[in-house]
């Protein structure tokens, strides 16, 4: 009997694509998974408030909160085994573990993450990091880096400065180049006079934290802008144009987060035109309904339209893909696979493309067979090649993770009760 993966590799090649080539590509490209997602942005300082502040919002009382460094990683391995290929994760400072210690912002050491990346190494997976400058004292009026205050400013600079050295020894632990990313919620709720002042100050510490050379195989730099938040709908100091500008000029990466810019643009265009101007690209993969509200990432047209871009333009070489959401108010685990499978079909439908023939299309003029061609390339049998790609990885076909995500939700929301 032919399988009916077989009959979809036939009806691709038909149309020039090599499934097992996208396949291979699909297979090693990981998605750097977000640790946030599994205890609703909530840190394990001993002084963990419980809401994150910053702007971030997180919704929903959906038991079995993972509570600990423990719970989460139980969680992440069980994530890990019901989406296909290796993954990378995506850690914030305040996920520190200091054996009950009082350790602040400002004083944090690798070994404090010895843990997680003894646990990454024993997994096989690369790490990726962040300072954490939020659900803070000192970022409880909303500034941080771009404080008006010098000793908060040089608070925060010394976070990230430890951060950046605590992900080049991640980096250089696991092998695998660790991208720590520079997010700050800075921005004022009403109309501010000084709109230029939080930025200049904002360069200066931004200059301050990336002094220090590491090296690149280690550790890369990246920088998050973000148009508004909650709490600073007003004025953000780290912008896109400020970190466009920042970035070009200083060669950093540039971060996307999907929930980030108004709602009516979107993330695929820009990223052709910042991959001319900086080295790298880090993505933010995201769904923001009416508002930044970081939903679980769905197959929809602007994440689909995000990895075509990354395919079309041969840009994954230069781009991390990671997610940004987060839900409470379901499974937690579920969500997880929900938008990482999500992620990785999207991407996989955009290695799929008939490219070659679009491409003749587009170069020859034929504007009418490039839309045709577009629209009845959503109808090729992709489902079949997603099925197999998590056959040949060992992880549930189908909906059949679905079942194990909601046994494991009730088990531990029985022992975390
Ligand atoms: C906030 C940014 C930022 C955070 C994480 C927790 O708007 O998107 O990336 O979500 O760092
Ligand atoms: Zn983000």
């Amino acid at each position: 009997m032919t399988s009916s993966y077989e009959l979809s590799r036939e009806a691709y090649a038909a149309q020039g694509v090599d499934t097992e080539k996208a396949l291979e590509i699909l297979g090693r490209t990981p998605i750097s998974v977000h640790c946030w997602q599994g205890d609703d942005v909530g840190g394990f300082e001993s002084s963990s408030a419980g809401d994150p502040g910053g702007g971030l919002a997180v919704t929903g009382n959906y038991p079995g909160r993972a509570r600990t460094p423990g719970e989460l990683r139980a969680d992440l391995e069980k994530v890990f085994s019901l989406v296909p290929g290796k993954h990378r994760l995506n850690l914030h400072a305040f996920y520190l573990e200091t054996g009950g210690k009082t350790v602040d912002r400002d004083q944090i050491e690798t070994s404090h993450f010895q843990a997680w990346i003894d646990w990454a190494k024993s997994l096989g997976i690369g790490m990726d990091f962040n300072p954490t400058c939020f659900a803070h004292p000192r970022a409880a009026d909303g500034f941080t880096l771009a404080h008006r205050d010098e000793a908060i400013r040089d608070f925060w600079i010394e976070h990230a400065k430890r951060c950046r050295r605590i992900g080049a020894d991640i980096g250089r632990a696991l092998g695998s180049t660790c991208v720590v990313n520079v997010w700050i919620p800075d921005g004022y709720k009403d109309l501010p006079i000084d709109r230029v002042a939080p930025r200049k100050r904002l360069i200066e510490s931004l200059d301050a934290i990336f002094a220090e050379k590491l090296p690149e195989k280690d550790e890369i730099d990246a920088v998050e802008c973000k148009l508004f938040g909650i709490g600073s709908e007003s004025y953000v100091a780290g912008s896109h144009e400020f970190y466009l500008g920042y970035a070009v000029s200083r060669q950093k990466a540039v971060c996307l987060d999907a929930g980030h810019f108004h709602p009516t643009e979107t993330l695929a265009d820009k990223i052709s035109s910042v991959l001319l101007f900086v080295p790298r690209l880090l993505l933010h993969v995201s769904r923001g309904v009416r508002w930044d509200s970081d939903h679980v990432v769905l197959l929809d047209d602007p994440t689909r339209a995000v990895m075509e871009e990354l395919v079309r333009g041969d840009f994954l070489g230069r781009t991390s893909i990671g997610l940004d959401y987060f839900d409470a108010s379901i499974n937690r685990v579920a969500a997880w696979v929900i938008g990482i499978r999500a992620t990785q079909k999207a991407l996989l439908l955009a290695l799929l493309e008939p490219a070659k023939n679009l491409r003749e299309a587009e170069e020859s003029g034929n504007h009418t067979a490039r839309l045709a061609l577009l629209e009845e390339t959503k109808s090729l049998p992709w489902g079949a090649v997603w099925d197999e790609f998590c056959r040949r990885h060992n992880v549930p076909v189908g909906t059949t993770w679905l079942s194990e995500a909601e046994a494991y939700g009730q088990e531990t929301t029985r022992l975390r009760s």
